[in-house]
């Protein structure tokens, strides 16, 4: 059976951070899973390189876009290499091959009709690239995706028939029940399409580096839509529009996105499959958004966690375990050292590698390192039952993309041996003269360790490989045949010494995030001067924009002493306070700080706060905001910043 499984393709305007790692690991981790099955196995990754974002990122940095693109597609294949994933292709949507096939399926679905020419004019979050109906705006303004404010913008493009494709996609989803995984995600995709699909515009003209119209249609003022580029990926990957050699894989058995770009995969990308007459994914696995110590993760706050930077100080293995067991599948997850840590001590020092520990000492004791399961059967009938009822429970796992509990049932394993030993205490047996029934139970812990090697190494594929060499055999398609299919066990064999697998972390060993101003919804809202001009997606991306400034630009934020006239509580919101502070005489803002949670609203009566003065105002659900307040914050709450002694209100900081 042949079976395919992506990523998504990485933007090319940042490093790699924890997130991208996350979802690379859960693809690669499934694909290795798949190919010690013995299945034929196609794993692609790649990066996305086209649109405004990625054609801008190269101008700040006064670099051709190709070679900016080269750049940073370079570092995520280079990390990834290091990371040892196994892809059997990168692709980067600057590769002629991928440019030709977005043609050729443009063209079809010209030819189809299901494309056609037309103007947009409408309510387009330029940082969502999308276009939503006024029904779905916020306060009629605002984007439902990001907050941002919508444009009313009206331009030349072509149109995707989407909306031909309400019924058909309704009908997919519930004949495909578990298209999307965790199942829970479906609803939120069929409200939508029920609420109603507009024609999506898919060129645009106010940009050029993207694919160039197919020369059949001309119109070469217009580029291609960055998503429809990128989401023709999974199959022009596999020679579409070209020469079809690996089409054989489509369509894929599992596509792995992160939940921000649900709508992209669920919708719009069966549609474009639809209209190419191409089948359709058979899952789609969504998964949750990491955050670090509780906050969300981004650039300018510093507190990004860089993947390079926790394998080289925790090992790349134990970073693949903690992320796929740390966080049910589809749900948000949180990246602490305090948690990586924990994990590393209790489960993989404790539980899996004193185990091995135990069995190297006492085989050495007890048989001169010599392992015969001759009599395993006959003593431990009823432990090896249950390691075979958690062998069978964790395909079912897998295919669900729940490694968390995959995880969770294989660390079974670990406990029947640790029992087994603690109830029949091999070294009483040895001194009482039952030695057979001790080396015994030594042979059933080597056998489930074994077993549990073989399952684990799509997940720690080097620390397993390491187990089995100690247990000498190794972990192909063939002993997971025969120890996992065929439950047989281990031939006698000896034993090897090895120091121990996991030692045990006493100290964080990375720097903690810096501890940074809280996330205030201004921020959030704030948006640059010419939407036009954003960004393909969310802000919560890593991008090389904030680096070390000049003292210059650090004065050109003012900052100023004020004095909180009256506060309010902003209705139906859990965060925000409506404050009215006077930064001087004639000097009144409004602003909308979230600081709800740690101060009330009469306590900041009369106190002073430092607050940023030259903001652009952004309104926050629907009110608008003049300012913003500076403040600290820690895993004990948040603080207000505030001067030392009361100054005039508009005193500058600085
Ligand atoms: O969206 N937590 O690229 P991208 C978890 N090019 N996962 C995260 C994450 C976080 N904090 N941040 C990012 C794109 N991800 C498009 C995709 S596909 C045809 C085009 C992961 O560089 C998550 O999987 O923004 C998300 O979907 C992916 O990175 C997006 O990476």
């Amino acid at each position: 059976m042949s079976k395919y499984i992506t990523t998504p393709i990485y933007y090319v305007n940042g490093e790699a951070h924890i997130g991208h790692a996350y979802t690379t690991f859960i693809a690669d981790s499934m694909a290795r899973y798949e190919r010690l099955k013995g299945n034929k196995t196609f794993f692609l990754t790649g990066t996305d390189e086209h649109g405004q974002k990625i054609e801008e990122s190269a101008q700040k940095r006064n670099k051709p876009t190709q070679e900016f693109a080269d750049e940073i597609s370079a570092t995520f294949k280079n990390l990834w290499d290091q990371f040892e994933i196994s892809y059997d292709k990168f692709i980067r949507t600057t590769d002629e091959d991928h440019k030709k096939g977005v043609q050729k399926a443009f063209e079809i679905m010209y030819a189809k009709g299901d494309i056609y020419k037309d103007f947009y004019e409408g309510h387009y979050c330029v940082s969502c690239e999308t276009f939503f109906p006024e029904t779905q705006l916020v306060d009629g303004e605002f984007c439902p995706d990001c907050g941002r404010t919508t444009n009313v913008v009206k331009e030349e493009s072509y149109f995707f028939r989407l909306s031909n494709y309400q019924d058909k996609l309704l009908e997919f989803y519930e004949q495909n029940p578990d298209f999307i995984l965790p199942r829970s995600r479906m609803n939120e995709v069929t409200s939508f399409v029920k609420g109603g699909l507009r024609d999506l515009s898919v060129t645009r003209t106010s940009f050029s580096w993207g694919v160039k119209m197919p020369e059949s249609i001309g119109d070469d003022k217009h580029v291609m839509y960055v998503w429809l580029d990128a989401l023709l990926n999974y199959v022009t990957a596999l020679g579409y529009g070209k020469d079809e050699a690996n089409m054989d894989f489509w369509p894929a058995t599992a596509q792995i996105v992160g939940k921000d770009i649900l709508r992209f995969h669920a919708i719009y990308w069966p549609a474009f499959l639809m209209s190419l007459d191409l089948p359709l994914p058979k899952h789609l696995g969504v998964h949750g958004w990491w955050t670090r110590d509780g906050e969300k993760m981004s650039k300018s706050k510093g507190n990004v966690v860089s993947p390079k930077e926790v394998a080289d100080a925790y090992g790349v293995e134990n970073l693949r375990y903690f992320m796929l067991r740390e966080v049910p599948f589809g749900q948000d997850g949180d990246f602490s050292q305090r948690a990586f840590i924990d994990r590393i001590n209790s489960e993989l020092s404790n539980d899996l590698g004193n185990l091995l520990n135990r069995i190297i000492g006492m085989s050495g004791k007890y048989s001169e390192f010599e392992i015969d399961s001759v009599d395993v059967e006959k003593y431990h009938a009823k432990e090896l039952n249950a390691v075979n009822e958690v062998l069978d429970s964790l395909d079912g796992f897998m295919q669900n993309m729940q490694t968390h509990r995959y995880l969770e049932e294989l660390w079974k394993l670990f406990s029947i041996g640790n029992t087994a030993i603690t109830e029949h205490e091999p070294w009483v047996k040895v001194k009482n003269d039952q030695k057979d029934e001790a080396l015994a139970t030594v042979a059933l812990v080597a056998n489930i360790l074994a077993r549990a090697a073989v399952m684990l190494h799509p997940i720690m594929p080097r620390t397993t490989e390491t187990v089995a060499d100690t247990l000498c055999f190794s972990i192909d398609t063939q002993s997971y045949q025969e120890l996992i299919v065929e439950k047989k066990l281990l031939k006698l064999f000896n034993i090897k010494k090895i120091p121990p697998l996991f030692p045990k972390v006493e100290e964080p060993l990375m720097p903690e995030a810096p501890k940074a101003m809280p996330e205030t919804e201004p921020q959030k809202q704030e948006k640059p001067k010419n939407e036009k001009k954003s960004k393909e997606k969310f802000e919560s991306r890593a991008s090389f924009d904030d680096n070390l400034i000049e003292i210059g630009q650090f004065f050109e934020t003012s900052l100023k002493v004020g004095t909180v006239l009256e506060a309010e509580e902003v209705p139906k919101s859990k965060k925000l306070l409506k404050l009215q502070v006077s930064l001087g005489e004639n000097d009144t803002r409004q602003i909308v700080a979230g600081i709800k949670e740690f101060y009330s609203a009469e306590e900041l009566v009369d106190t002073q706060v430092c607050v940023v003065a030259n903001l652009k105002p952004a309104k926050l659900m629907g009110i608008m905001s003049e300012g913003m307040l500076l403040a600290a914050k820690d895993e004990d709450g948040l603080c207000l910043v505030r001067p030392s002694k009361p100054k005039k209100p508009g005193t500058p900081i600085g």
